[in-house]
Formats: C-alpha cells, sequence, structure tokens
C-alpha cells in the first residue's frame, strides 16, 4: 500500500538459507579438470566463511556425458561424501535418466550416444558399438556397461534427489513448471524443462536455482538462478554461493579447454 501511495517499489528483502551456507554447482558433465578447480575455489571460501553449520554443497545433476572424465566425476563426488568438509547433496539430471534407462534398456543406446553417452561409457571403459543400428552389439554394450559399473555408482544414480529445499531457494535440475505447486512438480518437468519455465514470467514461491539450460553468463534474476555455463564445452563451471546474506558467483576453469 505505501509502496503504492508513495511511488516508491516496496524494499527488497534478503532472501534466507535458514542460516546456512550452500553453494550449488552448475551441469559438470564428464569435467573433473573443471570440477577439482572449483571445488578448490568453494572449499577455499567455506574456510574463510567459517560458518556456523556444516557448509551444503548442492550438485545440480548433469554429472555425466559430453566430457571426458564421467566415471572419474562420480569417484569424486563420493570422495566428497566420504569427507567432513561438507554435506553433499546430489541432484538427478537428465543424462543421469538417459544412463539408467539404457542400463535397463540397450534399445535406448543410440538416443542417449546421440546425448553424449559414448563418452560416460568410454570411462566405464566400454567401447559403444560402431554401428547405431546393430541391436545386438548394444545388448552386448549393455552388458559389458553393467558389469564395468561400480555397485557405488549404480547406487548414487538410483539415489539422486529430484528437488532440495533450503529456506527461500529450491534446487532443480532443469527448472519447474509454472503455475504448479513445488510439491506437485512432475519429474519429466524437473529435469528437462526449458522455455516455459525460463520465459515464464509467473511467481515462483521460491527462488528456483538450476543448471540444464547452458549459458554464456549465469542467469540471476529475482525469480531464478541459472549456474549452467556449458562446461564440457567452455571448461568454465559455475556455482552460485548462498547465504543469509545474499548470492555470488564463484567459477572454476580447467586449464585446457576441451578441442
Ligand atoms: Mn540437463
Amino acid at each position: 500500500m505505501f509502496s503504492r501511495l508513495f511511488g516508491r517499489k516496496a524494499p527488497e528483502v534478503t532472501p534466507t538459507t535458514d542460516g546456512r551456507l550452500v553453494y550449488a554447482v552448475g551441469d559438470i558433465h564428464g569435467r573433473l579438470d573443471a570440477f577439482e578447480t572449483l571445488l578448490h575455489a568453494v572449499a577455499q571460501d567455506a574456510l574463510a566463511s567459517a560458518p556456523i553449520h556444516r557448509p551444503m554443497l548442492v550438485l545440480l545433476g548433469d554429472y555425466v556425458d559430453r566430457g571426458p572424465a564421467s566415471a572419474e566425476v562420480i569417484d569424486r563426488i563420493l570422495k566428497l561424501r566420504s569427507e567432513p568438509a561438507f554435506e553433499v547433496r546430489a541432484l538427478k539430471g537428465n543424462h543421469e535418466e538417459a544412463l539408467l534407462e539404457f542400463y535397463e534398456e540397450p534399445g535406448f543406446g543410440p538416443t542417449w550416444v546421440e546425448h553424449g553417452g559414448a563418452a560416460t561409457l568410454a570411462s566405464y571403459g566400454v567401447q559403444p558399438p560402431a554401428m547405431r543400428t546393430d541391436v545386438e552389439a548394444w545388448e552386448v554394450a549393455r552388458l559389458a556397461f553393467q558389469k564395468a559399473l561400480p555397485a557405488s555408482h549404480k547406487d548414487f544414480y538410483e539415489s539422486l534427489e529430484l528437488m532440495i529445499q533450503v529456506g527461500a531457494y529450491a534446487f532443480v535440475h532443469a527448472g519447474i513448471r509454472p503455475g504448479v505447486p513445488l510439491e506437485r512438480q512432475v519429474e519429466r518437468d524437473l529435469l528437462w524443462i526449458r522455455a516455459e519455465f525460463l520465459q515464464s514470467n509467473a511467481r515462483f514461491e521460491k527462488i528456483i536455482v538450476h543448471g540444464h539450460t547452458p549459458m554464456e553468463e549465469p542467469q540471476i534474476t529475482g525469480r531464478r538462478i541459472g549456474v549452467d555455463t556449458g562446461a564440457y564445452a567452455t571448461g568454465l563451471l559455475t556455482a552460485v554461493r548462498l547465504d543469509d546474506a545474499g548470492h555470488r558467483i564463484i567459477q572454476g576453469r580447467a586449464v585446457k579447454s576441451a578441442a
């Protein structure tokens, strides 16, 4: 009311993280090099911040495919989980969904490879079939993949989360469907949505922190924070640091970009 009377905007309220220090990391896509650089920067920042509670590291999904070191990225995440420095929370991306689909269904192989799956198979020591249409060869590759995939990795892929909420923020891989309450969002949208979410002017219940759609620069608006900077191609991996004082971008760049 007052804002209308005085012709001013309502005062901005800083969104809260309920006292937590949170880092949300964008799409890694097999770029262990960029991930290591970013983790180093995040760890330095966390030490300097001396938070009261253990800092939270939210991984926004799409750990595998396209880049050269998918299996190694998962090993690195599992190691982080075994260490005390961060509470590690990992979201499911559409590329992890594709991996799990191929694990069950060899006919999905050609589709997966179109989206960078060959790099993931290679990182597990599995050669994808030369002929995309060779059904028997895909079944051989699937069986080899099932054998090569460590149980710890299978557990990891199967236990990924779809949404994490902290204070005024909700973390998802791709985005949310506008107009649908957070608790009624469906997996397909959370993993895949693009334009309908990115171009929406709808009011969201929380500030949505997401990856999935690569942009040259991190996208920060009042309703969403997008941190996918296409690391697999650019070598630049982005995180957003959130606490009760606000947000700050932290980036890690691989020494060399992918050719
Ligand atoms: Mn994605």
